[in-house]
């Protein structure tokens, strides 16, 4: 029999760790290839603390490199979306039709192998060859494998010597700057330190429900007032949430963060928009004031790492809306309008429509601010217009009913 093992990820990053499992599956017999897949959204973790997938990779090329029988895939990567272990199995099945896989896993994960997405199916592509781990007494151990095998599922143990490693210690180490020798191979320590990996905040997990690092870093880069304005969108965004039926989490930590760089010059949030490629309209080149949300949205994704599309959409469009907006898009618009530190003239109205309607009210503000600007002589930033239009025919056609 010639085998091919599958060992996925997220390698968020390789470390040693992985790479004596990959070498140990590699010296099986009968194995001829370990492909290493990293993955380019987990589907069971919220991916913030997630570094693009692209570094990822190419960690692991770098940290497998010298070994003949290890490759490294980009096939998930490809594939975009949620990288689920069931269809990149049949995705080497289909370009080794010659070979029986296995499936490499740590022994923790024998526990909640049962609840993966289409585990039936999984446990017909594929055997599993499971990796001994120390968050995982001998007890437990045995007792999955004996649950896993009453439903068919085949089984193999693969014993390597004790490593405990885990990316997240890694990723803990490197925000406290503290050495990482005998955790990574030296080239990719390099490669961490040479494009500005894992600084800052990005270590934080959404799923600690900790949001004390965010305040400190907008604390830092805005004034008291500003400040203090971010955390009540975000108390706003968190109450329409709720009453609107969206993801409270994402509404506070959009609402915390829309406006992280309004307060850095106009030179740095153009320095900003164009490292990260943006090519700003015409139009865009005389709307100063939309920078700061255009820059948020590309810094909060690639330097804090939060890849959330929402989160990222609702930063992104804050400022200028657009036609088809989310809820949660909505939600943070609004909140920025209504929030409890505002006191224009009518903002009691706009919080009594925001109370009753959303639609309504993004009528109402889009109404407000299209008539400010033109009324400074200002240019209004097509997505604006066209939010403005869809609104008022929405308005239109309600009245007629
Ligand atoms: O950042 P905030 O002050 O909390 O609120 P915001 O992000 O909604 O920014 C509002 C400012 O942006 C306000 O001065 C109006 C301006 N603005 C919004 N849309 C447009 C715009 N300016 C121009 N020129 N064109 C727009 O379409
Ligand atoms: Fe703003
Ligand atoms: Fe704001």
């Amino acid at each position: 029999m010639k085998y091919i093992v599958v060992f996925g990820g997220a390698f968020n990053p390789v470390h040693n760790g992985h790479i004596k499992m990959a070498e140990a599956a590699a010296n099986i017999d009968g194995v001829d290839m370990v492909l290493v897949i990293p993955s380019y959204l987990s589907p069971h973790k919220l991916n913030d603390c997630l570094l693009p997938a692209v570094h990822r990779l190419e960690m692991c090329r770098l940290a497998f490199k010298k070994h003949p029988k290890i490759y490294v895939s980009d096939l998930e990567l490809l594939r975009k979306g949620k990288s689920y272990t069931v269809d990149t199995l049949k995705e080497v099945r289909r370009l080794y039709p010659e070979y029986t896989l296995k499936l490499l896993i740590g022994a923790d994960m024998l526990v909640t192998l049962e609840n993966w997405y289409r585990f039936d199916e999984i446990i017909k592509l594929t055997e599993i060859l499971a990796v001994s781990r120390p968050g995982i007494s001998n007890s437990e151990m045995l007792e999955a494998i004996s649950k896993l095998k009453k439903r068919c599922a085949k089984i193999q143990l693969l014993e390597i010597p004790e490593c405990d490693i885990s990316s997240t210690e890694i990723r803990q180490r490197l925000a406290e700057g503290k050495s990482l020798k005998g955790y990574l191979p030296g080239q990719v320590i390099d490669y961490i330190n040479q494009n500005n990996l894992y600084k800052m905040v990005n270590n934080l997990m959404f799923d600690d429900k900790n949001f004390e690092e965010y305040k400190n870093l907008i604390q830092q880069k805005l004034s008291g007032f500003r400040y203090e304005h971010s955390l009540a969108v975000a108390d706003k965004a968190v109450e329409l949430a709720r009453k609107y039926g969206a993801d409270e989490e994402k509404a506070y930590l959009a609402g915390l963060l829309h406006d992280i760089l309004k307060e850095a010059n106009l030179d740095e949030q153009l320095k900003i928009i164009g490292q990260f490629d943006i090519i700003l309209t015409e139009v865009e080149k005389y709307t100063p004031k939309c920078w700061h949300a255009i820059a948020a949205a590309a810094y909060v994704k690639n330097v804090l790492n939060i890849h959330d599309e929402e989160i990222l959409s609702a930063i992104r469009y804050h400022t200028t809306a657009k036609k088809d907006m989310s809820l949660l898009d909505k939600i943070l618009y609004l909140a920025d309008f209504t929030s409890a530190d505002r006191d224009y003239e009518g903002v009691e109205d706009m919080r009594e429509a925001v109370d009753k309607d959303l639609d309504y009210a993004m009528f109402k503000a889009l109404k407000f601010t299209v008539s400010e600007l033109s009324e400074k002589g200002l240019p209004i930033h097509p997505d604006s217009i066209e939010a403005y239009n869809s609104a008022a025919i929405s308005n239109i056609k309600k009245g007629l009913k």
